[in-house]
């Protein structure tokens, strides 16, 4: 089907493509900046961009990408919101010899249903985090919150995943409560809210990691409701690294986050053309790089330089 897929698509060049996005929806600040950079990067090869919002639900995907199907696009790009339930429209989607490419969650299918994944190493940055709170408590006894993204998403399992086995072997460290919170900022504030209530006003919270940091701003509005000091009370570590947590670490209100690019879709249109032109078929995973952001990075200054990177 490859060798086929590029006789077929040999000549195509970017200017001729139609190519179906099946995004998520905008839940996060992130998930916004994905939708406006992967617009960008296909006008600027001239793609013929389909974009279908699925309002945070699998099945509004899994009918965009049969609509997709239908329409007969020369590739489709999805954000899969959870891990699981994908193999009968992947397998559609191989049938009609359209490569599927996977933005910044991937899929428990075979990956001979998609042609590769772009997404960060979540279990690293999960551990990534976790590091920074083994450092930043140095064995004092400290009992974490943690509010997990979306259920059944991969993010939310495997950075999880990641985070506990940074605390393995400091048993200083203890999470006490850990409930999803959606990846949004009012679910975060909500369920944030919930554990202060559960755990004596907060008094016994001394951290917070949440899965992203839409979910730690929110959190952070409720620990002031409470009357604690975010960044200094409760310690806050989250991953992402959009603008607004640089604006809560500026103001001494957030200690860390970790980086994950918005810009998934030019490294998978850049691995789709190879594909389409010289039938060139790129590693199952294309991984992008975290990076950890700490207080000691001038905050205020990444900030300015964020805000206007699509978010
Ligand atoms: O961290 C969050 C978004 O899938 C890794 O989804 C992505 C996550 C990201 O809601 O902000």
């Amino acid at each position: 089907a490859t060798i086929l897929a590029a006789c077929t698509f040999g000549t195509a060049s970017a200017a001729d493509l139609t190519i179906g996005f099946s995004q998520i929806g905008s839940e996060s600040g992130w998930r916004a900046a994905e939708t406006t950079l992967t617009k960008q990067e296909a006008e600027k090869r001239g793609i013929d961009l389909k974009f279908a919002d699925a309002q945070q639900k699998q099945e509004n995907q899994i009918k965009a990408l049969r609509s997709f199907i239908a329409q007969g696009v020369d590739a489709i790009l999805i954000a899969p919101v959870v891990a699981t339930g994908w193999d009968e429209v992947l397998t559609e989607a191989k049938d009609a010899e359209i490569p599927v490419i996977l933005l910044d969650r991937t899929v428990d299918s075979k990956d001979d249903l998609y042609l590769t994944a772009v997404t960060s190493d979540l279990v690293h940055e999960g551990s990534v985090a976790g590091k920074w709170l083994v450092d930043a408590t140095a064995g004092k006894a400290c009992n974490v919150v943690e509010l997990q993204g979306t259920t059944g998403s991969s993010p939310a399992i495997d950075r999880k995943k990641g985070f506990e086995e940074a605390l393995k072997g400091n048993d200083n460290l203890k999470i006490i409560r850990s409930q999803t919170g959606d990846f949004t900022r009012t679910k975060g504030k909500e369920v944030m809210e919930s554990f202060l209530k559960a755990e004596d006003g907060g008094k016994n919270i001394c951290a917070l990691y949440a899965h992203n940091d839409d979910m730690a701003v929110g959190a952070i509005q409720a620990i002031k409701e409470a009357g604690l000091k975010p960044g200094t009370d409760i310690l806050v570590v989250s991953i992402d690294a959009v603008p607004d947590i640089f604006q809560a670490m500026a103001a001494g209100e957030a200690n860390a986050t970790v980086e994950l690019t918005p810009n998934m879709a030019g490294p998978a249109l850049d691995a789709l053309d190879a594909f389409l032109k010289d039938g060139k078929a790129p590693p199952k995973w294309i991984q992008t790089e975290s990076k950890l952001y700490t207080q000691a990075d001038d905050p205020a200054k990444v900030y300015e330089e964020k805000k206007g990177l699509g978010y």
